[in-house]
């Protein structure tokens, strides 16, 4: 009888066995089953919701991703488990499998695919972004400028909070960011210090806001409701307490709230509109730009 060669365990099951075709099969049929389950139930879960154009458009944007990657995971759990079961060194002791050698069509499979995926999301990406911005912030002077009239706020951020400033009201300043529902916006952020980041996050909307710098972010809210907005860059002591919410409301509601507050600002205008070498408070009246000049 011949002796048993050490090498057998370790070896393929058989010579004959096509290990690619059954991977590429089992690849194939879970990426069949696995990509339209996370396109229809776990692409819409992904932040940050629905409360504005600029919302929904990250969450496709998100699910698209999700869908596009799914394949690429199925792939490599597929051969993660496959290598694990077929290929486990089971011999004692442990010797080397076969030698890999370079396999072109492998090669230029790879190469094309992962080219042709992020040349596709660069470019998805791209004209995502010039639809109306996605609710990032775009700097003094924004590519993406979405058609209409926009209703202009500027937001205003300091050591440790925003202050919301509405030149359509008379420079009317607030602590509170409340916006009309269904209404196209156009945001000025800004910094009084150092550097903060306006998120408000079931908006979609995230813009740095850096001291002299005017960065304009657009946002088109939908229906009524309750938004979060945090300071997103480090800036501080008291950096994780830079947050409050903000309301989305109904046009008629929002007029309500803005006579209401124009009645309470009327009492300090006098104040905030004095320099600041005069007493006044430092963000009273000459925030860098002025929105409320030049939107005439
Ligand atoms: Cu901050």
């Amino acid at each position: 009888m011949a002796a048993a060669d050490p090498n057998a365990a370790s070896a393929p099951p058989s010579d004959s066995t096509n290990h690619g075709q059954r991977v590429v099969g089992a690849w194939l049929l879970l990426s069949a089953i696995a990509t339209p389950l996370v396109a229809i139930f776990v692409g819409h879960l992904i932040p940050p919701g629905n409360d504005s154009t600029q919302g929904t458009g990250q969450v496709f944007d998100n699910t698209l991703m999700l869908t596009v990657i799914t394949p690429v995971i199925c792939l490599l759990a597929v051969f993660f488990f496959y290598g694990l079961r077929s290929f486990r060194a089971t011999s004692d002791p442990v010797v080397d499998g076969p030698p890999l050698r370079n396999d072109a069509r492998i090669q230029i499979l790879w190469i094309v695919c992962t080219s042709v995926i992020v040349l596709f999301l660069a470019g998805f990406g791209t004209y995502e972004l010039l639809q109306n911005g996605s609710g990032g912030g775009q700097g003094p002077n924004p590519i993406a400028v979405p058609g209409g009239p926009k209703f202009q706020v500027q937001v205003v951020a300091q050591q440790w909070e925003f202050t919301y400033r509405y030149p359509s009201l008379g420079g009317l300043e607030s602590n509170q960011l409340y916006l009309p529902a269904d209404t196209d916006v156009e945001l000025h952020v800004t910094s009084l210090d150092a550097i903060h980041s306006f998120w408000a996050y079931e908006l979609g909307v995230k813009a740095d806001a850096n001291p002299g710098v005017d960065n304009v972010v657009f946002v088109k809210t939908k229906g009524p409701g309750m938004f979060h907005v945090r300071c997103a860059e480090l800036c501080g002591l008291w950096h994780g307490y830079m947050f409050n919410n903000g309301r989305v409301v109904e046009p008629a509601q929002f007029h309500a709230w803005a006579s209401q507050q124009q009645k309470l600002y009327a009492a300090i205008k006098p104040f905030m509109d004095k320099p600041e070498a005069d007493g006044g408070a430092p963000y009273s009246k000459t925030y860098f730009p002025a929105p409320d000049r030049r939107a005439g």
